[in-house]
């Protein structure tokens, strides 16, 4: 029998639009619902519950009655760790389903979101499961009448918000570390991708999660979002999408209850390429890329490439020669590597920024047009700016599509002045084979990770988050846990 193509498999896959809330699928409890469109051909999937701040408040009881009588909170960390290793085993079992939902969903190549979202994500729950049983507190050196300790508690309740472009790995990043830790969980999926969130939320309990511990509640921003926000009894915030709503929350969560608030928030990473980069070659795939990965859909891409005038010429003729290869294609095709953009109001502000380019005399080498039209879906050419110059609003804002700006120098300090001369400041890179200017400038950028002669390069091992605007507080590694705990003192008197 022959495997199925993912077309046919995508008419046959079952989508569930309904919330979880202590371990059952439910209607939004107004009964509302709106209607989830592929941006691959336009088709209603299905119907997604609506949910609002009467969900809200139900979802956060149910987290908060689990985590008081300890259920998750109290286990062993040993247990909690198997579980979260049975959670990411059923991920990987129920890979291809996961892949498939995230690609109808918001439009990735079905062979990213299968070999990169769903791997990395599943990755992610299993580190922070492996690690938790191997994390130790500590004793102070305290006199000798006296023992203190210093240990790591959860906070409790945690709700997550996330975005659309990495809907899987986003929650991954926020539930694996806050679940570890023994807290509550309530997800917030953005309502532009709701559907791997929802089936995650069934794994872990097939998994042994306990019921109310990972609530999903699918929703508008300003309506579930905000009364997550708002909530008095939620302890802890963990928020990834955009700068202007991330200033929100902050806002928020201080008008209501003081909660722990962490953001990651938007981008505008520089890419510096010197004369005398090791490997051109190199440098311009890891460059167009980079950009063109998630169709630019990523908020660390490097959307500003600074390339050095004697190579500009060189380094042109090499990525426009590389460009074609990153025509949009049927997300569903194994052999496409840039699919659709997440829906019409993303597409028509990325062709705003396009248009924008133009008529501040940015010379369009490459794109720039709307794509596969008559599939009824959404999708943007991969589209290079030169002469950009670092006032057009192009080299300013976070665009959040398939655009390269490039801008030239002569100097690198002058290079590195605009690199940081934005108001985010959440990647960078920089690409030389002299290795002390390659410190020295990776010292001077101020940004939460900096590449050195490569841009993808990293792994779950390492923090992620950014300076500036880009956010407080960090994703991934070890300190993630900073994040999703409380340090107690408990002072002992001997
Ligand atoms: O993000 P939003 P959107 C940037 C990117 C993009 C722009 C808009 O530039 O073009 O943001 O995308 C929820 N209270 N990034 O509109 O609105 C929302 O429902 C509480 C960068 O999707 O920030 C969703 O779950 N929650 C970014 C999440 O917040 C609210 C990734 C993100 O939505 C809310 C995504 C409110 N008032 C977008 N309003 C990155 N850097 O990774 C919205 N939400």
């Amino acid at each position: 029998m022959t495997t199925p193509s993912w077309h046919e498999r995508s008419r046959t896959v079952h989508i569930d639009g309904r919330a979880v809330i202590e371990g059952r699928r439910v209607d939004a409890a107004s009964g509302a619902r709106f209607d989830n469109i592929s941006p691959i051909d336009g088709r209603i999937l299905g119907e997604v519950a609506r949910c609002d701040a009467a969900d809200v408040d139900a979802a956060v009881a149910s987290a908060r009655a689990a985590f008081e009588d300890g259920r998750w909170a109290r286990k062993p960390p040993a247990e909690r760790k198997r579980t979260l290793i049975r959670f990411a085993d059923l991920m990987l079992a129920h890979e291809d389903e996961l892949a498939l939902l995230e690609t109808l969903d918001m439009g990735k190549p079905i062979r990213y979101s299968k070999s990169v979202d769903v791997r990395l994500a599943q990755n992610c729950i299993r580190w922070y499961g492996e690690a938790i049983d191997k994390i130790y507190d500590q004793v102070a050196p305290s006199p000798q009448d006296s023992l203190a300790l210093i240990t790591r508690e959860p906070v409790g309740v945690v709700a997550a918000i996330i975005p659309w472009n990495y809907p899987m790995l986003m929650a991954a990043w926020k539930i694996g570390p806050a679940l570890a830790a023994g807290n509550s969980v309530v997800l917030k999926p953005s309502e532009k991708a709701p559907l791997s969130s929802l089936r995650l939320a069934e794994l872990a309990l097939e998994a042994g999660v306990p019921e109310g511990v990972f609530n999903v509640l699918p929703g508008y921003g300003d309506e579930a979002g905000r009364a997550l926000a708002l909530h008095m009894d939620v302890d802890c915030i963990g928020f990834t999408g955009s700068t202007r709503v991330g200033k929100q929350i902050l806002q928020m969560a201080g008008q209501s209850n003081l909660k722990r608030a962490w953001t990651e928030l938007g981008g505008k990473s520089a890419n510096i390429v010197c004369a005398d980069c090791p490997d051109l070659d190199a440098a311009v795939a890891g460059a167009i890329g980079s950009i063109y990965f998630n169709q630019g859909e990523s908020c660390n891409a490097p959307s500003r490439l600074f390339v050095e005038e004697s190579i500009r010429e060189a380094f042109l003729d090499k990525a426009l020669a590389l460009i074609p290869q990153y025509a949009p294609g049927d997300p569903l095709d194994e052999s496409t590597v840039m699919g659709a953009i997440v829906d019409a109001i993303q597409m028509k502000t990325v062709l705003g920024f396009i248009d924008d380019g133009k008529a501040a005399g940015a010379r369009l080498l490459a794109g720039g047009h709307a794509a596969r039209a008559e599939t009824g879906g959404l999708y943007i050419e991969p589209t290079l700016f030169d002469g950009v110059e670092s006032t057009m609003r192009i080299a300013r804002e976070e665009i959040f599509g398939p655009v390269l700006s490039v801008l030239s120098f002569t100097d690198l300090d002058e290079a590195v002045r605009q690199a940081n001369a934005t108001p985010y400041g959440l990647a960078a890179a920089v690409w030389t084979a002299d290795m002390s200017r390659a410190i020295r400038t990776s010292r001077k950028l101020r940004a939460g990770t900096v590449h050195v002669n490569q841009y993808d390069n990293d792994d779950i091992t390492v923090p992620f988050g950014g300076y500036k605007q880009s956010g407080n507080g960090r994703d991934k590694s070890l300190h993630a846990f900073d994040k999703y705990t409380e340090l107690k003192t408990t002072w002992i008197q001997i």
